[in-house]
C-alpha cells in the first residue's frame, strides 16, 4: 500500500511517545504471541530518547476477562495482572518510560485501546500533547484502536510502522489494520522518518 510521503519530521516538546503492550505475553515464548513481535525494540529505543514524553500502555487482565476463550472469548489467557507475561519484555529500555497506563481491567471490555477506561487522554493534555506516535503491539488489535482513538481525542496521530507486529489471526489483518489507521486520519511513517 502507498505510505504518506513525509521525509523528515522534527520532534517537538509537545509531542508524545506511545509504546502499546510492550509485554513478554506479545512476544515470542508468551502466551499471545506476536510473530517477531521482539524485533520492534531496536525502533521502540532508539527513537525513544528524542522524545520529551514517553509512555507505555500495559494490557493488565484480571482472570475473569471475558475476552478469555475460557469465558467464551477469542484470546488465551495473557497478561494477566501481576504476572510475568504482563510485564515488559527485557529488550524493552524500561528505564526510558516515563509513565504506565494499565488498561484491560475490566472484565466486560475488550481493553484494545489505551483510551478506554484509561485517564489517558487526560494525562497527555495534562502534559500539554498535541501530536502522537503510535508504536508496539499489536497491529491489528491495541495499536490500531490506539491510534484511531487518539486521532478521535484530536490528537495529530503517526504509526511507526517499523515499530508494529501483527498478530494475524486472518491473514491481512494487519495489512487492513494499516489502512484503517490511515483512513481513519493517521499518518503512517518510520521510525528513520524522525529527525532531532
Ligand atoms: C492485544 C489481543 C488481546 C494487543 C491485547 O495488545 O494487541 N491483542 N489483548
Ligand atoms: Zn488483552
Amino acid at each position: 500500500m502507498t505510505q504518506s510521503v513525509v521525509s523528515e519530521i522534527p520532534v517537538a516538546d509537545h509531542d508524545a511517545l506511545i509504546v502499546v503492550d510492550p509485554q513478554n505475553d506479545f512476544c515470542p515464548g508468551g502466551s499471545l504471541a506476536v510473530p517477531g513481535g521482539d524485533e520492534i525494540f531496536g525502533a521502540v529505543n532508539a527513537v525513544m530518547p528524542r522524545f520529551r514524553h514517553v509512555i507505555a500502555t500495559q494490557d493488565w487482565h484480571p482472570p475473569e476477562h471475558k475476552y478469555f476463550q475460557a469465558l467464551g472469548g477469542p484470546w488465551p489467557y495473557h497478561c494477566l495482572a501481576g504476572s510475568r507475561g504482563a510485564e515488559f519484555h527485557p529488550s524493552l529500555n524500561a528505564a526510558g518510560i516515563q509513565e504506565t497506563v494499565r488498561k484491560g481491567t475490566n472484565p466486560d471490555l475488550d481493553g484494545y485501546s489505551g483510551f478506554a477506561g484509561t485517564d489517558l487522554a487526560q494525562r497527555l493534555t495534562d502534559r500539554g500533547i498535541r501530536r502522537v506516535f503510535v508504536c508496539g503491539l499489536a497491529t491489528d488489535y491495541c495499536v490500531k484502536a490506539t491510534a484511531i482513538e487518539a486521532v478521535e481525542h484530536g490528537f495529530e496521530t503517526y504509526v511507526l510502522t517499523d515499530a508494529i507486529r501483527p498478530v494475524e489471526l486472518q491473514p491481512g489483518d494487519g495489512e487492513r489494520a494499516l489502512a484503517a489507521m490511515r483512513s481513519a486520519g493517521a499518518r503512517l511513517v518510520t521510525s528513520l522518518d524522525l529527525s532531532s
